[in-house]
């Protein structure tokens, strides 16, 4: 199976992106690390874009704060799929790299998620690369039964905790 690529703009946006790299491993999804920044590396970023197919690299979560062009970037640069994660760093709580991250022209699309939102990025990564993996598909169809059940049992609780019939 390909592997994920996970880019960062900054080692500061690395608590950031710590439940990205549980559910990937959670999953069993091999994936590679790199800080890399739109503005600060250019020829970098630039180098690891282009080169991203050939490297196996199925998905790209890029993950960037302030005014993040990181994600658009590396989608102009390739047309492997890229996840967009904005991150709050800065006085304007993260709608400025939210806007930076989404707000791509036609033509160059960024799959962006929620502020902080790095969690569901990699679960969308995974669900990417299980269109080619029935067992990848299985275990993402598990882990929301799961999650269901976890949910229901809190309904039970706070039902019963808090109604007044
Ligand atoms: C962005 O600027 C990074 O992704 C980070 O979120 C933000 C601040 O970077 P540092 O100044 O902490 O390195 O490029």
């Amino acid at each position: 199976m390909k592997k994920v690529a996970i880019i960062m703009g900054s080692d500061s946006d690395l608590p950031v992106l710590e439940p990205a790299f549980d559910i990937l491993k959670q999953f069993n999804i091999s994936f590679e690390v790199h800080v890399y920044s739109a503005h600060r590396t250019p020829e970098t970023v630039l180098e690891f874009s282009r080169n991203a197919y050939s490297n196996d690299i199925g998905v790209i979560i890029a993950a960037a704060g302030k005014a993040a062009h990181l994600a658009g970037v590396i989608a102009s640069h390739t047309a492997v799929p890229v996840i967009g994660v904005p991150v709050k760093s800065s006085t304007l709580d993260g709608m400025d790299a939210l806007l930076s991250t989404v707000q791509m022209p036609g033509g160059v699309p960024v799959a962006t998620v929620a502020i902080n939102g790095s969690k569901n990025a990699a679960l969308l990564a995974c669900e990417i690369l299980s269109l080619s993996d029935e067992t990848l598909m299985e275990r993402i169809l598990e882990f929301r039964e799961i999650m269901m059940a976890d949910v229901l049992k809190k309904n039970d609780e706070v039902f019963k905790k808090y109604s007044n019939l």
